[in-house]
């Protein structure tokens, strides 16, 4: 009988030395985790951050505390630094567009490449492909973060201060300013352009001061960011790239946390996925009647005009999909056309 209870005490005492030790390899939870954002939640993106910090606060009673620091400030706004920076160690959480990350990590870029996904219903298709997800989210693992979910940053359009493009002559001898992503600057240099490559808080004053003529971002970010005020009359929306926001946490801080703890943060990043892609679907559905509104130009390409950006990004294209990841562009260039009836 006391040998029993004796047992019984011994189990009991293994059980909570098991759970300390489960504890320990768990780490202890930081005060803050911090979240890098290129832009802050005046911006549809920037908000998206926002809502999954304030979700995740809410839903784990405060045990994790993500902190936004908008224009990437955790690298003094560097962004293309943000995903090394996260595998450093200096950013916890991130809430951003891999193309920000194509000098780290170029495979996560598969979702940017021109007119690969060329509205909302082949974007809707290919990042809710579970093939196509389970695929990306394993190249995001490997690179060192555990993925959550996806947002959208939002189609990206050209502007400029010289003139209306309609062609690609109407881009030769354009400076026009890229973030660090070789694959935009040769995108732009196919199109007759000549890119320079800039972070989003150098881009402002070149575009103030003339430095550069032209910049490409979502209308969005355009209406937001007043880029009609930096001298900016001019804007083609040609859809050419729409990339992910893709929320993420560093593995070390990730496996610190209790699997309660993992499935909370991953719903919270589930939800503010989906309430960021309503805010920018809502802005996109307006955004040339806003940025007319702001006295600025505003063409719709033509089906044909769509044919000659097209043929002009080809090359860069092809190579470009080698460059990130053949296999998976192929899968997601399938999906598109099934979900745009081709
Ligand atoms: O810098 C940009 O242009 C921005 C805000 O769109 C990105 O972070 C890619």
């Amino acid at each position: 009988m006391q040998r029993r209870q004796l047992m019984k005490a011994g189990a009991a005492m293994a059980t909570s030395l098991g759970l300390a030790g489960l504890t320990r390899a768990q780490g202890a939870y930081k005060a803050e985790y911090k979240m890098s954002t290129v832009v802050p939640p005046a911006f549809a993106w920037g908000k998206g951050g926002a809502i999954f910090a304030d979700l995740v606060r809410e839903r784990t009673a405060g045990r994790i505390n993500i902190k936004q620091y908008p224009g990437a400030s955790l690298v003094q706004g560097q962004q293309d630094r943000e995903f090394a920076a996260m595998r450093q160690g200096v950013i916890d959480v991130l809430c951003g567009a891999p193309i920000n990350w194509a000098g780290t990590v170029r495979e996560l870029g598969v979702f940017t490449l021109p007119f690969i996904l060329p509205d909302h219903k082949a974007w809707d298709a290919a990042t809710t492909d579970p093939a196509i997800m389970d695929e990306y989210f394993g190249l995001v693992r490997k690179a060192g973060a555990e993925p959550l979910a996806v947002g959208e940053t939002g189609f990206r359009q050209i502007s400029n201060r010289v003139r209306p493009i309609r062609r690609p002559e109407d881009m030769k001898g354009l400076k026009i300013r890229v973030v660090g992503s070789p694959m935009y600057g040769e995108i732009m240099s196919a199109m007759g352009a000549n890119p320079t490559f800039m972070s989003w808080a150098d881009a402002q004053p070149a575009l103030a001061s003339g430095a550069v003529d032209a910049q490409e971002n979502p209308l969005e970010v355009f209406l937001a960011a007043k880029i009609h005020t930096l001298g900016q009359k001019y804007v083609t929306k040609w859809n050419y790239s729409n990339d992910i926001l893709l929320f993420a946490i560093a593995a070390p801080v990730w496996s610190s946390w209790t699997p309660d703890d993992q499935a909370i943060v991953r719903t919270a990043a589930q939800d503010a996925a989906k309430q960021q892609i309503g805010l920018v679907r809502k802005l996109f559905a307006d955004d040339v009647a806003a940025v007319r509104a702001l006295g600025v130009d505003v063409h719709l390409p033509t089906a044909e005009e769509m044919q000659t950006w097209r043929e002009a990004t080809r090359g860069a294209s092809a190579k470009w999909k080698e460059a990130t990841h053949t296999g998976l562009v192929a899968k997601i260039e399938a999906v598109a056309a099934k979900a745009m009836g081709r």
